[in-house]
Order: structure tokens, then C-alpha cells, then sequence
């Protein structure tokens, strides 16, 4: 293996800046899915911050069973998470996770990295990173989450199987040179950790001012499939929750909780909306 091929929990050590998040951790050259160890080790009882970190994965997952392709040189990482917030409410990990993965390309490379509602991360329009939210419920309660995060960064685009190669990227290819992924993970995890606080401190209408800063998507007329449903109409913002409000073409206003954009058809500029 060479040197980027492997991260160096040392290194990692050294240069984490975070109070909780990854102060624990498991590195593992593969696993079947991070997300998968981290709620197993979640449900007997590892404590919140926890990082499961595997060189690949053999079964990565995306939502709705979606297999998620996950080769050495990326990023593939799940935190286990214990916040005090209703299980309906899970989707703001979801959004936090984005914007701090945003804000860490932007501040590591100078990179224009968008979201696409809810879990896409895009550079130049092609997926760089997905991110996975699970939750446990106990009760009424939310048990623990588990935050997966898939960052592309540091192999070829040939690896990609044909039909990913239209639609997604990794940061080597964007920026023509490696990255240090040991870096890469110690700001994403600083970052993320500055957002869940704020969720913790029930600021997260802090994080829906970043989201909609870093979105590039607001204001674009989209089709969204929604369970069975095709939902069309122009995306005006998101709700406390973190849900999408997409006003239809007949002018009722409709919220999405979890889809996929099939399309976006930008009508307004990045960096549009107030900000
Ligand atoms: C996601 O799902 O984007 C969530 C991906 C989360 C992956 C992380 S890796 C660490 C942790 N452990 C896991 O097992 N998972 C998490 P979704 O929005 O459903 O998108 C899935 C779709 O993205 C697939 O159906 C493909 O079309 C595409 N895709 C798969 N692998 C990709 C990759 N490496 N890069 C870009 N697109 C990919």
C-alpha cells in the first residue's frame, strides 16, 4: 500500500482539533459498511464520538438500500451521535454533516463545493460525497445516530464503474493532486463538530443560514421523487426542520422530508438569495 493508501490513526491524534467527535475511533482496512459496525457498536453502548474508519468497503450503503462504491483512497467513516433530538428530527444531522464537508473543502482547497438536498455533496455538478443518516429509536426517543460520511478523495476516475463516471468525482481529480486525507478527516471532523454543537445548543437555525449560503439550489425549479411521487416545482427553502418547501406549479406549497432531485434546473445564480 502506498502512503495515501493507508491514514495513520497517530496522525490523526495529532492533528484534532475536536473536543468529542473522533477522540474515539476504529480504523480498519475493510469493512462491509462503516455504518453498520458503528451501530452495532452503538447498541452496546460505545460512547458518543465515536469514529468507525475503514479503507474500503465491500457493501458501502446509500440510502434506501442504494450501494455506495467505496474503494481505497476515499474516506469512508460513520460517528456515532446520542444528541437529545425527536428521531423525526434526524435529518439535521444529515444537513450539518453536508455543510461541514462543504465548508472543509471550501477552507482545505478553496473549492465551491454545493449541496444538493439533502445528502449529495457536488463539485462542477458530480457527486463527491454522500452522507448516510441512521438512527435508532428507542421509545419515543432517539436512541443514537449514526453519521456516515463518503468522501471521494484520492482515486481514479477510471475505478469508477461506467455507470457512476457522468455523475461523480473525486477531490484528486478536481484539484490534480492528492489530498492529505489524514487533514481531510481532522477539519471535517472539527467542522462537523462546531455544527453539532450548535444543533446541541438548539441553534440549528445557524446551520439552515449555512446550508442556504452553501446550497446553490434554492430557487431552482426541481423534480423530486418522493416515495412514488414525482414532485415538481420551484425549491424556496427549507423549514426548521431541515424538510424541503417546494412550491408546485399550482402555488401550493409542499414539503419533502426525504427524496431524491432527480433534476434541477437552475434559475437563479449561486450565491443568490439574500447572502
Ligand atoms: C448516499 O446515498 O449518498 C449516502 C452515501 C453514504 C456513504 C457512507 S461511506 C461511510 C458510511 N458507511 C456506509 O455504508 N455508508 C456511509 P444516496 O443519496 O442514496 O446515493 C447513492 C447513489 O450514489 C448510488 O445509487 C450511486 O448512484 C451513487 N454513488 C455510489 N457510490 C458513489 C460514489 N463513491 N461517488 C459518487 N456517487 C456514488
Amino acid at each position: 500500500m502506498t502512503e495515501s493508501l493507508r491514514i495513520n490513526p497517530r496522525e490523526i491524534k495529532k492533528c484534532l482539533g475536536s473536543r468529542i467527535l473522533g477522540q474515539a475511533g476504529l480504523f480498519f482496512r475493510s469493512l462491509a459498511s462503516t455504518n453498520d459496525v458503528a451501530k452495532h457498536l452503538a447498541s452496546s453502548g460505545m460512547k458518543e464520538g465515536t469514529i468507525v474508519f475503514a479503507e474500503s468497503q465491500s457493501r458501502g450503503k446509500g440510502r434506501l438500500g442504494r450501494k455506495w462504491f467505496s474503494p481505497e483512497g476515499g474516506l469512508w467513516f460513520s460517528l456515532i451521535l446520542r444528541p437529545y433530538i425527536e428521531p423525526k428530527q434526524a435529518l439535521k444531522l444529515t444537513l450539518l454533516g453536508s455543510v461541514a464537508v462543504v465548508k472543509t473543502m471550501n477552507v482545505l482547497y478553496g473549492i465551491r463545493a454545493e449541496i444538493k438536498w439533502p445528502n449529495d455533496v457536488l463539485i462542477d455538478g458530480r457527486k463527491v460525497c454522500g452522507i448516510l443518516t441512521e438512527a435508532s429509536i428507542r421509545g419515543k426517543n432517539l436512541d443514537f445516530a449514526v453519521l456516515g460520511f463518503g468522501v471521494n478523495a484520492n482515486f481514479d476516475l477510471e475505478s469508477f464503474p461506467r455507470y457512476l463516471r457522468d455523475s461523480a468525482t473525486t477531490l484528486r481529480a478536481q484539484l490534480q493532486k492528492e489530498v492529505s486525507r489524514e487533514i481531510l478527516l481532522c477539519k471535517l471532523l472539527e467542522n462537523a463538530e462546531i455544527s453539532y454543537e450548535l444543533l446541541k445548543r438548539g441553534k440549528f437555525e445557524e446551520i439552515l443560514d449555512d446550508w442556504r449560503k452553501v446550497s446553490g439550489f434554492l430557487g431552482s425549479f426541481v423534480r423530486i421523487q418522493d416515495g412514488q411521487r414525482t414532485i415538481a416545482g420551484t425549491a424556496l427553502d427549507l423549514d426548521a426542520g431541515g424538510a424541503l418547501i417546494v412550491k408546485l406549479e399550482d402555488g401550493d406549497l409542499h414539503k419533502v422530508l426525504s427524496g431524491d432531485v432527480i433534476s434541477v434546473i437552475q434559475t437563479r445564480r449561486f450565491g443568490q438569495n439574500g447572502n
